[in-house]
């Protein structure tokens, strides 16, 4: 198994440097699992190399280390990223950014067929994806578990517009085979979703065998949750990798700032074309976006749910600043249009 099998390839303007290329499948209290051409092992930073603040490398990452056959290897670089999660650090109060899974071609956006589904979530977690860079596939899981399942097929379509819809089970296999062209050799897929929506057990169906440890919950209550509790990226019999996840909001706050506008871009194309430009869509003669709401072409729940979500991200930015006034800066977000 050579390192390109675990996806890597330089990116443009890669610098040339010391050490060996290597991916990074689990990162741990300071130690780090590395694969690379020469085998698996336990790598460490090299502290020099990450003085004045320097972020450690995370799971997915490509790294270059020096490498030991018969100890602990040394990191000297993270090499650049061509996608990341990253959330608001809670150990900094929620004001710096922390990088948390990198480098993933596919991000699956997992929600179970009971009480988890949810377009409002839904809509948090494309913003999530398509600020970090990869490509969103929504997977509706447990279908065995109900009848029909075309209604929440159809629901989910009406929210994330050409963002391609799955509908899964990990109990019985079906559907399974229409995830094929993402679970593909050399790809790196991770997996969002609240805890028990089933992420570890779409991973071990995909492999055909029990890779990752699932527990049973009761559906009814929800008990025996949080099985998961790292992030581990994982090969599969195919060659296609994994990233699992604890469950969403055990991850913390996240960062969706630049993904708003993308993943409400039907929305979005309402603004700018009221009569005020510093409309506030409230009581404004000739408001282009109360208009829409009237004649039916954009539903109200949808435009309350993009307000919310700016006025969540424009609060985490304003966190991220040390700015206080928060709603000042949502204010003037929203008269951007
Ligand atoms: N009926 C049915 N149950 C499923 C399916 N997929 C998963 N489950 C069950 O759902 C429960 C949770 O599954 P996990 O795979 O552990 O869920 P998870 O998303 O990894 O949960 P965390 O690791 O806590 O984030 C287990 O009891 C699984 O057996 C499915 O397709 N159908
Ligand atoms: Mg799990």
């Amino acid at each position: 198994m050579t390192v390109c099998d675990y996806g890597y390839a330089p990116l443009p303007g890669e610098p040339e440097g010391k050490g060996i290329p290597a991916r990074v499948t689990a990162a741990r209290g300071g130690y780090f699992h590395i694969v690379c051409d020469s085998g698996q092992g336990v790598a460490r930073l090299k502290a020099s190399a990450y003085r004045d603040g320097r972020e450690p490398p995370v799971t997915g990452d490509f790294v270059r280390l020096e490498w030991n056959p018969v100890g602990e290897s040394r990191i000297l670089q993270t090499l650049p990223r061509k996608s990341c999660f990253k959330r608001l650090d809670p150990s900094s109060s929620g004001r710096q950014a922390q990088v948390i899974a990198a480098n993933f071609d596919f991000v699956f956006l997992l929600m179970s067929l009971n009480q988890n589904f949810n377009v409002r979530r839904l809509e948090r977690y494309l913003a999530l994806t398509w600020e970090s860079g990869a490509k969103p596939v929504v997977v509706l899981t447990k279908t065995d578990l109900l009848r029909g399942h075309k209604r929440f097929l159809r629901e989910a379509g009406r929210v994330v517009a050409d963002v391609p819809v799955h509908a899964v089970s990990a109990k019985t296999g079906a559907g399974l085979e229409e995830l094929s062209p993402f679970v593909q050799p050399r790809t790196t897929f991770v997996l969002l979703g609240s805890s028990g929506v089933g992420k570890s057990s779409l991973i071990n169906a995909l492999a055909g065998e029990e890779w990752m440890p699932t527990m049973e919950i009761r559906e009814w209550d929800g008990k025996g949750r949080h099985t998961t509790t790292e992030r581990e990226l994982v090969m599969l019999p195919n060659g296609a990798m994994a990233i699992d996840t604890p469950g969403v909001r055990e991850l913390g706050l996240w960062d969706a700032a630049g993904g708003v506008e993308r993943t409400f871009a039907d929305v979005e194309a309402f603004l700018g074309h009221c009569k005020f430009s510093d409309c506030r869509h409230e009581t404004e003669p000739g408001c282009a976006v109360r208009d829409a709401i009237a004649s039916g072409k954009l539903s109200r729940e949808r435009w309350e749910a993009y307000q919310r979500l700016l006025r969540e991200t424009a609060l985490q930015e304003s966190m991220q600043s040390g700015v206080r006034h928060a709603r000042q800066t949502s204010t003037h977000r929203f008269r951007r249009t």
